[in-house]
């Protein structure tokens, strides 16, 4: 990131005429910097240093909050756009999980209405704290409430590492269950090694298998609980590669399939018919990059999430109670507060600037 910062050179006193060259250098340097931790954020989540939905949603909303704090402007019009090209940068860097924008969404809320800088700085550094903190606190909330239907004795099988998901059997364990897990390894990334990390830090008896040991394991597993990057208005569920396959096994087997999902998780676009974006990733993921040059008619597919139905889907556990997936609706209405007149001002504002 740095290599695409010019170099300031030092100057003495005999020497401050600046030539117009430099003095672009400089500029575009202050702009660097000031884009600097967004930009950092953003390369950490691309790149997955910084994973999960929940946690790229909070590291958006810190990394908006420390823009507004540092971005030095001297008019309004100017800290709006500063802002809004900050978010813009963040919510590109993964497509699926809709808790980004949506937290990006929260944060900047309210900034049109502000009418000095520091209002509409206070304005961004208070919604993301309290985003922040609402988020960890709905994690917590739902390992209450996704504990309560585990029972003792259960062997619960769950998929790719979900911080929402895993405080659920964790919590169970907590309060004295007796529980088992099934852990899977999550190709390409293996996040699997993550899970199995905390589960064993916690003292839970795990099994480590891979993705495709997930059928012949089926019939030993109670319960499947598992995350989500984003959940449509019709309670499909958008997750892991690899989610849809352990759902579909699990009903074939009839085992129930829970998903710990906070309510930033659910897509308000997806009312208007808008379709959650799959992430494919690069393909060196999946196979190193000398062995597919190699092999010049194969063509390494590496789509990072897939979508599963709500049939297949028995209890969503969010912060604001459990649900059945059929009840997406209601999430999106009463606590994302996005009803369909949202979406009206949405094309009000859009038609106009077609205008
Ligand atoms: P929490 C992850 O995506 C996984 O798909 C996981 O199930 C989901 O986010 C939710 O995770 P990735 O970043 O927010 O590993 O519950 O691609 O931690």
């Amino acid at each position: 990131m740095f290599s695409s910062v010019p170099a300031l050179s030092k100057t003495t006193a005999t020497d401050m005429i600046i030539p117009g060259d430099t003095l672009l250098c400089i500029s575009l340097y202050i702009e660097s910097m000031k884009l600097m931790f967004v930009t950092e954020t953003a390369e950490k989540i691309k790149s997955m240093e910084i994973r999960g939905a929940g946690r790229i949603a909070r590291a958006a909303a810190e990394a908006l909050s420390h823009h507004a704090s540092e971005i030095k402007v001297d008019n309004l019009a100017s800290f709006r756009r500063e802002m809004e090209s900050a978010a813009n940068v963040l919510v590109a860097t993964r497509p699926t999980a809709v808790s980004l924008p949506n937290a990006v969404h929260i944060v900047m809320s309210g900034l049109n209405q502000a009418e000095t800088i520091d209002e509409a700085k206070n304005g961004v550094v208070s919604r993301a704290e309290r985003f922040m903190h609402s988020s960890r606190n709905a994690v917590q909330q739902i390992a209450q409430f996704g504990s309560r239907h585990i029972r003792d004795g259960d062997t619960i099988l769950t998929h790719c590492n979900s911080e929402a998901a895993l405080g659920c059997i964790i919590e169970a364990h907590r309060t004295g269950k007796e529980i088992e897990v099934f852990a899977t390894e999550v190709r390409p990334r293996n996040q699997g090694l993550v899970t199995i990390r905390m589960l064993n830090n916690a003292g839970i008896k795990t099994n480590f298998i891979v993705d495709s040991a997930v059928r012949s394991f089926i019939h030993d597993v109670d319960l499947v609980i598992m995350g989500a990057d984003a959940v449509t208005v019709n309670g499909a569920v958008v997750n892991k590669i690899g989610t849809s396959q352990v759902a579909h096994t699990a009903a074939e087997a009839r085992v129930n399939v829970l998903i710990a999902a906070e309510t930033y998780k659910f897509a308000p676009r997806t009312i208007m018919g808008e379709l959650i974006q799959i992430e494919e990733r690069a393909g060196s993921e999946v196979l190193a990059d000398e062995i597919s040059q190699s092999l010049p008619y194969v063509t390494v597919r590496n789509p990072a999430f897939d979508v599963t139905p709500a049939e297949y889907i028995d209890l969503i556990v969010t912060e604001a109670g459990a649900i059945p997936p059929q009840m997406a609706y209601i999430i999106i209405r009463e606590y994302l507060g996005w009803g369909i007149e949202e979406f009206h001002k949405i094309f009000e504002i859009n038609s106009k600037h077609e205008e």
